[in-house]
């Protein structure tokens, strides 16, 4: 790793908001390199939380975090929160607004706010989020809530980096398509069902509780929580669900953080098989694979030997 990136680590790790935000873009823009530094931010990670809040665009996956912040502020000292859907909007004003000035904290240290594109494939979307959890957690922000657009498998690619899914439903939910209960009900630990200002939340409940009830082999089933994101109403008891959710889960959390560490790795390994492959195959041994003269299985079979001696030479060198 080059030098300014550890200096800028070096930076982070003693709370320096402009260096987390470089690394940020750093780790966002390059997946080589995030996954170095993501290797050398392992001995400091394991810490945090990680809340994901998932669901439909328009739920009130914005608002809800707004509203939970200055009560999460209660138990955790710091919340950074991630924003993989561009089009959400959070203010500093927003999210620490009247609800906790009275308090003597200065609120601006205590909030990291990052958006973060999509970059419309889900493997970039997974490896950037993983990544920024990995800096927040090493950088010592307890409490982590990543947003996302939840649709079927983003909503299960979120389920993996999170400890804790709430799935973001609005009275309704069971009238449309996403009703066909393929992905949208197997993740979450948590189902809000938003915007219970208007009609239909009862009837919306019965439906979910019927779909939560035909996934197969849940270790715990589901809470539903009813929440109107704009007025506050709900807020508290939500955050109470989350809180008794993450302390219920605490072996669980142990087997996710094993999970992180061991999709790190393996993001790891495969960058360097494809670092050393595309230098390999530029060498004249992979060159001239068209001219060699294949005349049995055997000598086919023989060339694979030598190309794959080829690579491993090459990975043991690095
Ligand atoms: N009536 C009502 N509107 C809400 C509620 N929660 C959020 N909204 C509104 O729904 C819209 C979308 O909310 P937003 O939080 O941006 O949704 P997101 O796309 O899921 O992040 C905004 O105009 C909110 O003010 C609610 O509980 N009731
Ligand atoms: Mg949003």
């Amino acid at each position: 790793m080059n030098q300014d990136i550890s200096d800028l680590l070096q930076r982070a790790l003693k709370d320096d908001r402009a260096a987390l935000a470089r690394l940020l873009s750093i780790m966002e823009n390059n997946s080589v390199l995030a996954a170095e530094i993501e290797l050398s931010l392992l001995p400091s990670m394991g810490k945090s939380f990680v809340v994901g809040i998932t669901g439909p665009p328009g739920a009130g996956k914005s608002s809800l975090i707004n509203a939970l912040i200055p009560i999460a502020a209660k138990d955790f000292d710091r919340t950074a929160v991630i924003a993989v859907d561009p089009s959400s909007t959070f203010s500093q004003g927003a999210l620490l607004g009247d609800r906790v000035r009275m308090n003597s904290y200065n609120h601006s240290e205590k909030l990291f706010v990052r958006s973060m594109g999509s970059r419309g494939n889900l493997g970039g979307l997974a490896r950037s989020t993983v990544s920024a959890v990995s800096l927040f957690d090493s950088c010592n922000w307890p409490l982590i809530i990543i947003e996302t657009l939840g649709i079927g498998q983003i909503e299960l690619e979120i389920a993996e980096v999170a400890d804790i899914t709430v799935v973001v439903l609005n009275p309704g939910w069971g009238d449309t398509f996403q009703a066909n209960k393929a992905g949208i009900t197997e993740s979450g630990d948590i189902y809000v069902i938003n915007k219970s200002d208007r009609p239909g939340v009862h009837k919306t409940r019965i439906e979910l509780e019927e779909s939560l009830a035909l996934i197969p082999h849940r270790s715990r089933v589901p809470q539903i929580v009813e929440t109107i994101a704009n007025t506050d109403t709900g807020i508290v008891g939500l955050w109470h669900t989350i809180a008794e959710s993450l302390d219920s889960k605490n072996t669980d959390l142990k087997q996710i953080r094993e999970l992180r560490q061991q999709q790190l790795f393996h993001r790891l390994v495969s960058f360097k098989i494809e670092q050393a492959l595309g230098v390999a195959t530029k060498s004249s041994l992979w060159k001239n694979i068209v001219s060699q003269n294949i005349e049995n299985p055997e000598d086919a079979r023989d060339l694979l030997d030598n190309l794959l001696l080829d690579i491993s030479t090459r990975l043991r060198n690095y």
